[in-house]
This record gives structure tokens, C-alpha cells and sequence, in this order.
């Protein structure tokens, strides 16, 4: 009989504890889907630290859909217009070890590049390094992280000395100032928000502050929600600075003993007086000084930030205009405070620790460091200077590469950038010039399938053991449980067996996922994200734990770390750093022929491209169709009604939703959700409007803002009318959706 395993659920970054139950129960009837398959029960796990038995409706569900339209076996075809056909993994493997070896030899290393994913576990993340980065001799990997953590991660390294979040979730309950910007956490990191809003309830003195451009469920408990204008938030930060060194609320003691450069700030925030920045941000003067004053009073001020920070042209100056707040007034290394940013992906933060972008190195290490390069080179017994001392290319550079021709073979697993990449039209379009795209996947089809060449069938979470890293540094066992769906093979395995394929036996000599974090593990040993204390067995038995977790220590589960109580940091002086920024403002800002603003995000129900959630009922019950949100002023403007099919169009590209109308977004900006690619609705994606303009620093893409205007396509039909409409499609074997689109609708 198999018993209850432990594991950490595989959405999103909060990194909830999960238990499975196999489906048969003594004395229950065997747990079964809906087409009487029998599935495993899902609950949360009340022993595990970061969720305290907690789960939400994507965390409850997975045992629904894990099972469901799983691509099975390895598939293949020589161009694109040609029908895929299933192969053996001998050929598959062969063919990409093959065309590897092709491109070293016709266009050297960076014509080899491969984009993964936070959704890897550690191990993926590690083997695809070593291949990569070690021994082919290409930086050229870059993950789905690049849209979503990388000016977190360069923000936290410039200003701190390192990445890693230094907070923990036990800071929820403590702080009494908890100011979120850029984060819908209500939707995005809904086990997280209930334990702040816990705080929040019970401790009438706890402050809540949103900014946000939108309403969202977050702000809807907010003190104080500031409803800026996107993009503006330096321009508020820098205020709130002003205000804090104006009223002589800061820490001096540890501006001086603990950084360097605050004058820079001190000077550049003299302009920022409450009535400009109220002007610029479309806010007023007493909400700025009222977010001033709500920090400046609190003992212990707590950030947040997710997407509203990072995926900005100015995302990393965002995230360190946020960490000035709080060195200049001691907001860090201790209980209740400092910045925390909410990790998108479950195990994000476990590709960050492993090297897994462009310009990084296993264990917090960088490809531009001399000696970073060197210690790996060394610990991988390879050739000095085998690591290129270049950063490699970065998701974008990739598209931009097979538009030009330059990349021999593009190797895509565990993410779908057929939907997920910014100004998706050029995406296309260039995936469709790669003469060689592997697409590593659990589910068939996805959007990404229509762009392979070949299609490996990887096993999922439950199939596969491994470790995730959560958004508090927290790293869980994740065991297997099932039995692989067809052929499918864990990711790193699929990275080992092409390894050896091209002659790096030794390297890739692993037997199992354990002995690979064993390896891994080694790599962080007096690093500032250590664990090298840490094995499968030991987390297994034990349960979750923080890193730091250095060898020779147990460490203890029930224990919280918080990184910097010691106020020292991972520079050279042992001092953080602040940085002055102006704010530059959107990268494509709304003009005459472009005159609202698109913001893109997420629902609560809904997991980005829809693999999963758009399989589940109740989730796709919950959030039905792709929708645009616009304010009743510019609706009126229009003579729109709720309902009505908009085109929502930039100077790259349109998609058509029906209208919401709705106080929750401002009058000049637009919000249409994330979730719908091409399989999901017709001609509602959106990123079909968004751009590639990036932070010069994290490069990552804007993809929370783009100029676009608003048309009228086809207005609603009254009540009586659509029901005629609907009886028309009844057989037609139509999607709900176009019939929704072309039955309830008249054409403009
Ligand atoms: N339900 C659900 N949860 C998820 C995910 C999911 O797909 N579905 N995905 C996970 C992942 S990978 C991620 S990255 C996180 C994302 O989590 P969040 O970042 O919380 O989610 P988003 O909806 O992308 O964006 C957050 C908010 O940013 C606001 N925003 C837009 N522009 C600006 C701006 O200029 N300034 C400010 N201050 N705010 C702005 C938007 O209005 C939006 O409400 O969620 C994780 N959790
Ligand atoms: N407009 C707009 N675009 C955005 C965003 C936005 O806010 N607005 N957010 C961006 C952000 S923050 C993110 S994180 C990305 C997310 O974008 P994607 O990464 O493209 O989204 P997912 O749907 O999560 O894709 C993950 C895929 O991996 C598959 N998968 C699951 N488990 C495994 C596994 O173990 N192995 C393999 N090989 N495959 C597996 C899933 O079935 C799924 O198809 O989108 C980005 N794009
Ligand atoms: S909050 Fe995140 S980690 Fe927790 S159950 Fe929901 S999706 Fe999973
Ligand atoms: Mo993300």
C-alpha cells in the first residue's frame, strides 16, 4: 500500500506544501476523475513551514489534470509543414545529438542554445549548466525567468552584493508595515496574502499599501492603495524618499556603518516634492505623504513586488529604488522588514542558485567573474577557460539569432514561448526560419507544438524526483510518485543521455536526481546560497528547510532564516549599496494614434499558457474567456457597452476581447490577461500587442505596458436575440468561445 508522500506544489513561487493520496483508501471508494480514472487526492501539507496546510484552487486541483492530454511518446519531422511522426528516443536523441554536433562545427558553440524554465526542478536546471555552459562551451542558456525574476536578480546583486531574497514568510506575521508594489498577491500569491492579511485583521496597527495601477483583489484591503499611473513608480519611491529625509525619519546609523552612496540619493530625491510626484503618478499629494508616513512611523516595514516591478524598461531601477527605502531607514536584516520579492515560478529561485540564466554560474556565481568561471571550470575537471567569459544570449537574443540565422539548433523545455514571449508575431515568425527546434513538453498539444521539429515527451512533477527552492529560500523534496505518462523522461535525464551521446560520459555518469543535487550542492559550499548541509534523503526525512544549510550543521525545519542580521553584505567592503535613478517612463509611452496604455497579468484561477488550468472545469468555469478591462469613462467615449467585441491594437499586432467595463483600471489603461494563446481563443492574445524593449540592466521585456488604441468590432446582442444566435450553433461543433464571439455578436 502506498502511502501519503509530502512535496511542494509545482504553480507558482509560494511554494505551498502538498500531500498526495494515492486513489485507493481503506474503507473509501477510490478517488476518480470525471471520466472515472482514478486520480491521486491532493490537500496541503499542515506541516510544512511556508503554507501551514494552506492551498488554493490551483494547488487543490493538479491531481485532476496531471494524467490528462499528455504527449506520450517522441515525435519528429524534417521541416515544419510536414506532419510529426513518432519515433524511438534512439532517433530523437540522435538526431539533436547530431545536430549539435553540426552547428559546433559550422557555427561553433553559440549556434547551440537552449530556454527553460522556473518550473524545472534543481536538477533539470544543474544538468542543462553542465552541458551547456561547461561542456559545450555556450552561455547560450537563458530561462522563462528572464520574463519574469531577472531585474529581482539583478537588483538584489547590485544592490546587496548578491541575489536572494533575504525575508521570510514568518515576516508576514510580524511586520507592521507591509507595502506591496507591482503585485497582485492576492491572485498571484494567494496563500502568502492570506497569511498577511491574517496580521493585517488581527493587529489593527499593521499598515497595508498597494500600488498599483489597477483595483485588483489585493488592493481591495489595502489602507492605502496608491493607483498610479503605470510605470511611474521610481517617481513614487523617490517621493516617499523625499518625504523620509525631508522628516528625518531615517536610519543613520546604518546608512553609515552599512552602505555607501547615499548622497546620490539624498540629491537626486531634493526634486521629488509630494506635488510633483502626485502629478506624475495621477495620484494625489496627501496619498503620497500618507505612504511616507505610514513607513517612516512603522517599526518594521516589509516589502512586496512582483510583476509590476520587474517586467519594466527600468525594472532593475525600479527594484533598487525599492531597496534604497530600505537601507535609508534600516528596513532590513531583521524580523517583520526588508525587501521581499514574491518568486513567480515554484522553483525560480532553485534555477537562480544553479546558474539558470544567460549570465550566471551554479551557486549565485557569474560568467563575467574571472574566478567564478575558474572554480566551476575546476569543479567540473574541464579545461581552463572552457566557460566563455561572455554572458550568453538572452531569450530575446535567441529570437532575434534565428531571424538572422544564426542559431543551428534552439532547445525549448518546460516553458511555451510560442505564447509567453513578448510581440508574438515576430516570435513566430522567427521560430518558424529555426532550422532545429527541440521542444521538451508534458502536455500535447500545446501552442509551442505547431514550431517543433522534434517533440520529447518530458515526465512531470509526481513522475520525477527533485528539489524546488520557494520564494522564502525554502527548498522541498519533491518525490516521485506516479508512473511516467507513456515514454516520458525526466528533463535532466533527457540533458545526461545528450551529454553522453556527444562524449561527455564521465560528466554525466548520474544514476538518479539524488547524486545530481549531490553534485550541485557542492557547488554552493560557502556561497551565500549554501546548502550544501542538504541531500534528497535528508529533506525527505526532515522535512523543507531555508538555505542557508552549510554542511556539518542538521539544519532544523522549524526554523526561520532571515539573510543579513549581521547587517553584513556580499560586497567587497561588506556594505549594500544604494543607487539613484530618475525615472525614464514607459519604453513605448500612449500617443494620438496609440492613446491607452496595455497592461498584461494574471487571474486567480488561471496558470499562464493554460496547459494545466485550461483542462480543469472548475478553473476554466471560474474564468471562462479572455476579456479586456476598460474604465466606463473611455467606454462611454466609445459607445461601448459590457460585452462588445474590442480589437485592442499596437503598432505590432491586435487581439479582439469582449469588453469588461470596470472602475478597477484607470481611464487611459487597458488590462487584458495573459492567459489566452491560440489554442485557448481566437485572436486573443496578449501578446500579440506587447514589445520586446527591455531594462538595459536585467533585460527583461516591458511586458506590463504598450501604447494601443481601441476599436469597436461587433456589438453585443440583447438577451432575447443571443439566445436565438445560440440555438443556431448547437451541433456546429464550435468552441464555447466562438460562439460566444460570432453567435452573440453583431459585426460593426
Ligand atoms: N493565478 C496565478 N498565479 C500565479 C501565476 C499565474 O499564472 N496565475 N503565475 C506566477 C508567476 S510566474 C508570476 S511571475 C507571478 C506574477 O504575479 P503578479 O506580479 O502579482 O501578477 P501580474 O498580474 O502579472 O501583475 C501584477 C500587477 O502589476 C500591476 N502593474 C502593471 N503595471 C504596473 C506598474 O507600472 N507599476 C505597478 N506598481 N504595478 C503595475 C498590474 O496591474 C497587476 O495587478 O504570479 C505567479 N502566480
Ligand atoms: N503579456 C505577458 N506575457 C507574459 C507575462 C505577463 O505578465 N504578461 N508573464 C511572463 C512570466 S512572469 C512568465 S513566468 C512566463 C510564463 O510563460 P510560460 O513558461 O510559457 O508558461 P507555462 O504555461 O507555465 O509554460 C510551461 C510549460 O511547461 C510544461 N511543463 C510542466 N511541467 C513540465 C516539466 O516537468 N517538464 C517539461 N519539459 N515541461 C513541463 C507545461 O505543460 C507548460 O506548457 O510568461 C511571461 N509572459
Ligand atoms: S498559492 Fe501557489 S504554491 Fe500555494 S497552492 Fe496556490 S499555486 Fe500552489
Ligand atoms: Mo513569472
Amino acid at each position: 500500500m502506498v502511502e501519503t508522500v509530502k512535496t511542494q506544489c509545482p504553480y507558482c513561487g509560494v511554494g505551498c506544501g502538498l500531500e498526495a493520496s494515492p486513489p485507493a483508501q481503506p474503507g473509501r471508494a477510490v478517488n476518480r476523475d470525471k471520466d472515472g480514472i482514478p486520480i491521486w487526492g491532493i490537500r496541503g501539507d499542515r506541516n510544512h513551514q511556508s503554507s501551514l496546510g494552506q492551498v488554493c484552487v490551483k494547488g487543490a486541483t493538479i491531481g485532476e489534470v496531471i494524467h490528462r492530454n499528455r504527449l506520450k511518446h517522441p515525435m519528429m519531422r524534417e521541416s515544419l509543414d510536414q506532419p510529426l511522426r513518432q519515433v524511438s528516443w534512439d532517433e530523437a536523441l540522435d538526431a539533436i545529438a547530431n545536430q549539435i554536433r553540426h552547428t559546433l562545427a559550422t557555427q561553433g558553440p553559440n549556434g547551440v542554445a537552449m530556454y527553460g524554465s522556473g518550473q524545472f526542478q534543481t536538477e533539470d536546471y544543474y544538468t542543462a549548466q553542465k552541458l551547456l555552459k561547461g561542456c559545450l562551451g555556450t552561455n547560450n542558456f537563458d530561462a522563462n525567468s528572464r520574463l519574469c525574476m531577472s531585474s529581482a536578480v539583478a537588483g538584489y546583486a547590485k544592490s546587496l552584493g548578491s541575489d536572494g531574497p533575504p525575508c521570510a514568510y514568518e515576516d508576514l506575521d510580524l511586520t507592521d508595515c507591509a507595502f506591496l508594489i507591482g503585485t497582485n498577491t492576492a491572485e498571484c500569491h494567494p496563500i502568502i496574502f492570506n497569511r498577511l492579511r491574517k496580521n493585517h485583521k488581527k493587529n489593527g496597527q499593521t499598515k497595508l499599501i498597494v500600488v498599483d495601477p489597477r483595483a485588483t483583489d489585493t488592493s481591495k484591503f489595502a489602507d492605502l492603495h496608491l493607483q498610479i499611473q503605470p510605470g511611474t513608480d521610481i517617481d513614487l519611491m523617490n517621493g516617499i524618499a523625499h518625504l523620509l529625509v525631508k522628516w528625518g525619519k531615517l536610519d543613520q546609523t546604518f546608512i553609515t556603518n552599512h552602505t555607501t552612496g547615499f548622497e546620490q540619493v539624498q540629491e537626486i530625491v531634493t526634486s521629488y516634492t509630494p506635488d510633483k510626484v502626485a502629478e506624475r503618478c495621477g495620484i494625489t499629494a496627501a496619498e503620497v505623504e500618507l505612504a511616507a508616513q505610514y513607513w517612516g512611523e512603522s517599526d518594521r516595514v516589509l516589502s512586496m513586488w512582483s510583476m509590476g516591478m520587474n517586467q519594466s524598461s527600468e525594472g532593475t531601477a525600479k527594484v533598487r529604488t525599492l531597496i534604497n527605502l530600505h537601507l535609508m531607514t534600516g528596513q532590513i536584516g531583521k524580523p517583520g522588514a526588508g525587501p521581499f520579492s514574491l518568486t513567480g515560478q515554484p522553483n525560480a529561485m532553485g534555477g537562480r542558485e544553479a546558474g539558470g540564466l544567460a549570465h550566471l554560474l551554479p551557486g549565485y556565481r557569474f560568467v563575467a567573474n574571472a574566478q567564478h568561471r575558474q572554480a566551476v571550470e575546476e569543479f567540473w575537471r574541464l579545461p581552463a577557460g572552457r566557460i566563455s567569459d561572455k554572458p550568453g544570449l538572452t531569450v530575446w537574443d535567441m529570437v532575434e539569432a534565428m531571424e538572422t540565422g544564426n542559431l543551428g539548433i534552439f532547445w525549448v523545455a518546460a516553458t511555451n514561448p510560442a505564447v509567453s514571449l513578448p510581440d508574438i508575431d515576430r516570435v513566430k515568425a522567427a521560430l518558424r526560419k529555426s532550422p532545429f527546434t527541440v521542444y521538451q513538453e508534458s502536455y500535447f498539444p500545446t501552442e509551442m507544438v505547431e514550431f517543433a521539429h522534434v517533440l520529447l515527451p518530458a515526465s512531470q512533477w509526481s513522475e520525477k524526483a527533485g528539489m524546488m527552492t520557494n520564494s522564502e529560500r525554502r527548498v522541498t523534496y519533491c518525490p516521485q510518485f506516479r508512473t511516467p505518462a507513456g515514454e516520458s523522461r525526466a528533463d535532466w535525464t533527457v540533458f545526461a543521455e545528450v551529454g553522453r551521446r556527444l562524449g561527455f560520459v564521465r560528466e554525466f555518469a548520474f544514476n538518479n536526481s539524488a547524486e545530481v543535487y549531490a553534485e550541485f550542492v557542492r557547488l554552493t559550499r560557502g556561497q551565500l546560497c549554501d546548502q550544501s548541509g542538504l541531500s534528497h534523503n535528508l529533506v525527505a526525512s526532515i522535512g523543507a528547510v531555508q538555505w542557508p544549510a552549510p554542511r556539518g550543521k542538521i539544519p532544523d525545519p522549524m526554523k526561520t532564516t532571515r539573510l543579513y542580521l549581521d547587517r553584513q553584505f556580499p560586497t567587497p567592503d561588506g556594505k549594500a549599496r544604494f543607487a539613484a535613478y530618475h525615472s525614464r517612463g514607459l519604453a513605448e509611452p500612449p500617443d494620438g494614434e496609440f492613446p491607452f496604455v496595455l497592461t498584461t497579468g494574471r487571474l486567480y484561477g488561471h496558470w499562464h499558457t493554460q496547459s494545466r488550468t485550461g483542462r480543469i472545469d472548475k478553473i476554466v468555469k471560474m474564468h471562462p474567456n479572455p476579456f479586456v478591462e476598460i474604465h466606463p469613462k473611455s467606454a462611454e467615449k466609445m459607445g461601448i457597452v459590457e460585452g462588445d467585441l474590442l480589437e485592442v491594437r499596437s503598432r505590432r499586432g491586435a487581439g479582439r476581447f469582449p469588453a469588461m467595463i470596470t472602475k478597477r483600471i484607470s481611464p487611459g489603461t487597458v488590462f487584458v490577461p495573459m492567459h489566452w494563446g491560440a489554442l485557448w481563443a481566437d485572436q486573443s492574445e496578449a501578446n500579440a500587442m506587447t514589445h520586446e524593449l527591455a531594462c538595459p540592466e536585467s533585460k527583461q521585456p516591458e511586458l506590463k505596458a504598450c501604447a494601443v488604441n481601441i476599436t469597436l468590432v461587433a456589438q453585443i446582442l440583447r438577451k432575447t436575440e443571443s439566445v436565438e444566435a445560440e440555438k443556431e450553433f448547437v451541433g456546429t461543433g464550435k468552441s464555447l468561445w466562438n460562439r460566444l464571439v460570432e453567435g452573440l455578436r453583431r459585426p460593426i
